[in-house]
């Protein structure tokens, strides 16, 4: 495929592959910083869903056509390729969800609703998404189990002193993301699975930002669970995974009930489907978990080291040439081996939302806004930060486009 270049991966090749890319608006060239929230997709997924869609789409594990065995041999294979990405056991231990989203709420409704009450305790750090902070927080209320925070020190690391009190044996989840979508900080998760399995306590990963952007083993790192969403890593939208070990996800309640996560019903009883599919009631995600896989595959191509390399390249690019500015405040950890590749920033004088309209108008995309971190912005004292974040197919001349864009903005507010 040629989406390697020596020890780095090579983004102008791989642009190719993305259509999108060569969008204009008024004879500007899109220059697409707004990965964090979504990526674009590639040509060989855009094909790979059409393909299913013209040739073998049906429902998956109902039919005995034709059609519909071929529809559910590429779901089931499509979990096997996920699951291998980030080092699960198999289809068993990989559980196709909506989204983050939906994988942190299915692990807070089935174990949480059922497992906390009053005196346990949930620890998340301040950084967490809201994806898992207003989960569990609410959880927290419906079941009396406190919510505890690790704090974020003031160059944007957990604090990891506070996080070794704060774990305790009262603790019985800890959910903690392992990449910021606001500081780029990359946390210690082996570390805080460590501190949980001392205490008896599961760990919750958030990696919605952290498996599209460098190497994951959801052994290595031994966390009970681990979500991520495949629409930030080349995928469709509407799928992403869920990693529980196999005993957890076996012995916990289902999630939703329905057809497809069943195995006998009767009038009076029910008993569920093999895993992962007790976890995926209803027709499921068939054409975006097609899509997933080939995104997945695409990844496999580039080299997540190589993945991991570009970004920290990007993100040392794009913090050397914004430490040019004193009126620019970046927030987050300045070394780029800590982080991922993206940076939030303020531009003084002018609000986010304002400085990202005008960086519209010369085609550059990024995002303004509290991303959805609305505590953590508290705590920096902001409403609201602007955020350029990368991907495989971003370059530093797109960084200094950014840079141009950020020195018109300032102009026109002098
Ligand atoms: N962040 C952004 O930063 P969903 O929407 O379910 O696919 O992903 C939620 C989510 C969970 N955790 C982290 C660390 C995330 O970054 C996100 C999504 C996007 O722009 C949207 S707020």
């Amino acid at each position: 495929m040629g989406l390697q270049k020596s020890d780095a991966l090579d983004a102008e090749r791989i642009r190719e592959d993305f259509p999108i890319l060569q969008r204009e608006f008024d004879g500007e060239q899109l220059v697409y910083l707004d990965n964090g929230a979504t990526s674009q997709t590639p040509n060989q997924v855009i094909d790979a869903i059409s393909d299913y869609y013209r040739n073998y789409n049906a429902n998956v594990h109902r039919g005995i056509h034709q059609l519909s065995q071929e529809a559910s041999v590429a779901y089931e294979e499509a979990h096997d390729t996920v699951a291998e990405f980030v080092g699960a056991d198999g289809r068993e231990e990989m559980v196709f969800t909506k989204n983050t989203t939906e994988a942190e709420n299915l692990v807070a409704y089935a174990w949480g609703l059922n497992e906390l009450g009053p005196g346990d305790e949930i620890v998340l750090s301040e950084m967490e998404h809201h994806a898992s902070l207003v989960t569990w927080q609410q959880i927290g209320k419906r079941t009396g189990a406190d919510v505890k925070y690790i704090p974020v020190t003031e160059d944007g690391y957990l604090d990891m002193d506070a996080a070794e009190d704060l774990i305790t044996d009262d603790t019985e989840m800890v959910s903690v993301l392992h990449v910021s979508n606001t500081l780029g900080t990359v946390n210690p998760v082996s570390e805080l699975a460590d501190l949980a399995h001392d205490h008896d306590s599961y760990i919750f990963v958030d990696g919605a930002q952290a498996v599209p952007t460098r190497p994951v083993d959801v052994k290595d790192i031994d966390a009970d669970f681990y979500a991520f969403s495949g629409h930030k890593m080349l995928g469709p939208t509407g799928v992403g995974g869920l990693y529980g070990k196999q005993e957890l996800l076996d012995e916990m309640e289902p999630f939703q009930y329905g057809g497809g996560m069943i195995r006998k019903v009767s009038f009076e009883e029910t008993t569920w489907h093999d895993l992962p599919w007790k976890y995926e009631a209803g027709t499921p995600l068939i054409a975006q978990g097609v899509g997933f896989a080939e995104a997945v595959e695409y990844l496999e191509d580039v080299g997540m080291e190589n993945v991991q390399r570009h970004e920290e390249r990007l993100a040392g690019y794009a913090l050397d040439r914004m430490a040019e500015f004193d009126d620019v405040e970046i927030y987050g950890p300045t070394s780029p081996e800590d982080r991922s590749g993206l940076v939030s920033f303020n531009l003084e004088g002018v609000h986010a939302h304002d400085l990202t309209s005008i960086l519209n108008e010369s085609a550059v995309a990024i995002r303004a806004g509290d991303h959805c971190t609305q505590p953590l912005h508290d705590k920096l004292g902001v409403a609201a930060s602007a955020r350029a974040s990368f991907y495989i197919y971003n370059t530093t001349d797109e960084i200094d486009e950014l840079i141009d864009a950020i020195d018109d903005a300032r102009q026109l507010f002098a």
